[in-house]
């Protein structure tokens, strides 16, 4: 704005002189306003000078008005400058108050990561694949034929009670093993193969080392001249590979109806020995009803619980812990 300052009278020169100086030493906003009135108010200063317009000379008059309305603009200025300047500073105070330090890094949020059987499952798949296995996948919801004729384990078998748990109706049930898989897939699919499967089951179980419903992960290897001794191997590399180096292996005589030989297999760590499999060499049977000559072809096969894996590799005592959801226990890992 072009200041009319020279053609000022010393009264306009006084009254913007003044503004100028009580403008620049308000110190909040509502001394700020305060001004605002005084000058340009109703009866504000600048406002009464219109005012005495009419007492004056008629050629005066269209002078005067340019100049006060000059004033008028100036004053307005001054007061906004101002007011910016105000609020800034009573921001930074306010930041000052509150302990806001605008140029800190905004709050990090706590990173999450994977729940541990999740990890050991993903371990385990890549070591089953580095060894020549695909992964598959089968339904949780299953056929009992799945889940048990198939598997050598027919309706009277006592193997079943102990399994019998979840049904939906009389054609339906939560898997209990992952064992159905390796019928699903010899269906689909011709030997020779080898493959894990991995998922999750449900029984009737709850205690400090059996969930009602965990993790598994099948295991067959079907082809012409597979023995124990490929069963044991494969049983020592993944833990060896899991665990380190110096796990040991141990294999107890067991019994599957959809195995034999079967074993029960447990692993030596910190000092204990843990239960966390149970295998065998497929039993003819299961060849025959999946439409395999048991003549032609041999497999071995396992389930291994990864919880106990999970459990053994982090040492976790209560397996109930890794189910429990509590966040102060789970980011231990
Ligand atoms: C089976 O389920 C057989 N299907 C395993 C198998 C597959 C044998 C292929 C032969 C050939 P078992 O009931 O023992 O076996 O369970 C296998 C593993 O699952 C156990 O060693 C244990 O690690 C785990 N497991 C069993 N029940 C529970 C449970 N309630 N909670 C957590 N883990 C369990």
């Amino acid at each position: 704005m072009v200041s009319g300052y020279s053609g000022y009278s010393e009264e306009l020169k006084s009254i913007l002189e003044n503004a100028k100086n009580e403008i620049s030493n308000a110190t909040d906003s509502k001394q700020l306003n305060d001004l605002r009135v005084k000058y340009l108010g109703k009866s504000g200063i600048v406002t009464s000078l219109m005012k005495k317009l009419k007492d004056l000379p008629p050629e005066e008059r269209p002078n005067f008005g340019k100049v006060v309305n000059e004033l008028k603009d100036e004053i307005e200025g001054l007061l906004e400058e101002r007011k910016s300047q105000l609020m800034e500073s009573e921001k930074q105070l306010l930041y000052k108050k509150l302990w806001v330090d605008p140029t800190m890094p905004g709050a990090r949020r706590a990173r999450g990561h994977l729940h541990i059987i999740t990890k050991v499952q993903k371990e385990l798949e890549d070591i089953f694949i580095s060894m020549g296995f695909s992964v598959v996948e089968g339904p949780e919801i299953e056929q009992p034929w799945f889940n048990f004729d198939a598997l050598n384990t027919p309706e009277w078998h006592p193997a079943r009670d102990a399994h019998d748990s979840f049904y939906i109706n009389d054609e339906y049930m939560l898997r209990t093993h992952t064992s159905p898989v390796q019928i699903r897939t010899m269906l689909s699919r011709k030997p020779p193969l080898a493959i894990v499967a991995p998922g999750r089951v449900y029984r009737r179980d709850y205690d400090a080392t059996h969930l009602p419903m965990f993790t598994q992960m099948e295991g067959l290897y079907v082809d012409h001249d597979v023995t124990v001794k490929h069963l044991k191997y494969f049983l020592e590399e993944f833990a060896r590979r899991l665990l380190g180096e110096n796990t040991k292996v141990r294999l107890r005589p067991s019994y599957f109806p959809f195995t034999e030989p079967s074993f029960e297999v447990d692993i030596y760590f910190n000092n204990r020995w843990f239960e966390v499999l149970g295998a065998g060499m497929v039993h003819p049977n299961v060849f025959k009803n999946v439409g395999y000559d048991p003549e032609e072809w041999r497999g071995l096969a396992f389930g291994l619980g990864i919880e106990r894996i999970a459990m053994v590799k982090y040492g976790v005592k209560d397996i109930r812990d890794l189910v429990r959801n509590d966040i102060r226990f789970l980011e231990n890992w």
